[in-house]
Parts: structure tokens; C-alpha cells; sequence
């Protein structure tokens, strides 16, 4: 009995170290005074289903993957990474440079990134403190954006917004 309350003691805190954020678990992480507005809980999970999971560290790294269905989590630092297609791509803190061919997903994160997608992949800002000045975003011409605000409002704040269709 104790061995197998153990057991599931011992999952629960895999699952929560495995994609719960550091800023979450740490309160006492003081890196993190720039992104008191961001939640980036919410949005540094892979899909539960359907990818191959890759974890960077949080200093800069460089990636290159032409693996389909590959989900990176660059967690914090300069990030440059590419995916293949159909990827999905967690930038996180940084100000990373990523590039998704083939259809890719890019969740941007915060810091002052530059985004290309191409064959009609999708970024995804989820609050404004991940546009900040100076991000820039390229479509592909096919691609699609969802962001919490308007375009052109978007535009205003100082991000380069192109090549999306919708
Ligand atoms: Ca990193």
C-alpha cells in the first residue's frame, strides 16, 4: 500500500516539474520581474497527443529539426530554433529567433522575438507582453496569427506583423 501511494506521489510530481512553468512551481524565482503580466503557465505545454517532445534548457540554444510532429520547449535564453513539419514551437522567455516550415505551430512567448512560418502555419500570441517593440512576425503569405488584440493594433504597439492571410 505505502509503495504504491508512493508510486503515484512520485508521478504527480513528474507530471508537475514535466510542463508546469518554472515561474509557477518557483515564487521565489526572481528572473522572471519582466514577465509579471505574462502567464506562461498557460501556454508551455506540448499537445498531450501527437508529438515527440523536445526540452531545451533555459540559456540560449540552437535547434534545428526536420522531424515531423516535433514539439520543442525552449524554455528561457536566446533561443534559435527551427522545426519541421507540422512542429510546435514554445519560444518562452527570450528573445528567440524561430523559424516553422512545413505548417509548423509557434507559441512565441515573451521577449522580443522574430518569428518565420511557412506552407500555412499559425502563431500564437496569447497576451500583449509577448508582442513587445520590436517583435517580428512573418506569415509566410498563407499563414495565420491569433493574437488578443487587432492587427493594427498589433502594428502600433511596434511589432511587424506580415504574410498572413488571416
Ligand atoms: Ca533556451
Amino acid at each position: 500500500m505505502v509503495q504504491s501511494r508512493k508510486f503515484w506521489g512520485i508521478m504527480v510530481l513528474g507530471v508537475c516539474l514535466g510542463c508546469s512553468g518554472s515561474s509557477a512551481e518557483d515564487p521565489t524565482g526572481s528572473s522572471s520581474s519582466g514577465l509579471a503580466s505574462c502567464n506562461p503557465a498557460t501556454e508551455n505545454c506540448c499537445p498531450s497527443t501527437g508529438f515527440s517532445e523536445v526540452v531545451l534548457t533555459e540559456n540560449p540554444d540552437t535547434f534545428f529539426s526536420a522531424t515531423s510532429n516535433r514539439c520543442v520547449r525552449a524554455l528561457g535564453g536566446n533561443d534559435t530554433v527551427t522545426v519541421g513539419p507540422k512542429g510546435y514551437l514554445i519560444g518562452g522567455p527570450g528573445d528567440d529567433t524561430i523559424n516553422a516550415w512545413g505548417g509548423g505551430t509557434v507559441i512565441p512567448g515573451p521577449g522580443i522575438d522574430t518569428v518565420s512560418i511557412s506552407s500555412a502555419g499559425t502563431v500564437k500570441i496569447f497576451d500583449l507582453c509577448e508582442a513587445p517593440r520590436g517583435e517580428t512576425l512573418f506569415g509566410g503569405g498563407d499563414g495565420t496569427l491569433v493574437t488578443p488584440v487587432s492587427l493594427s493594433n498589433l502594428q502600433s504597439r511596434g511589432v511587424s506583423v506580415s504574410g498572413f492571410s488571416k
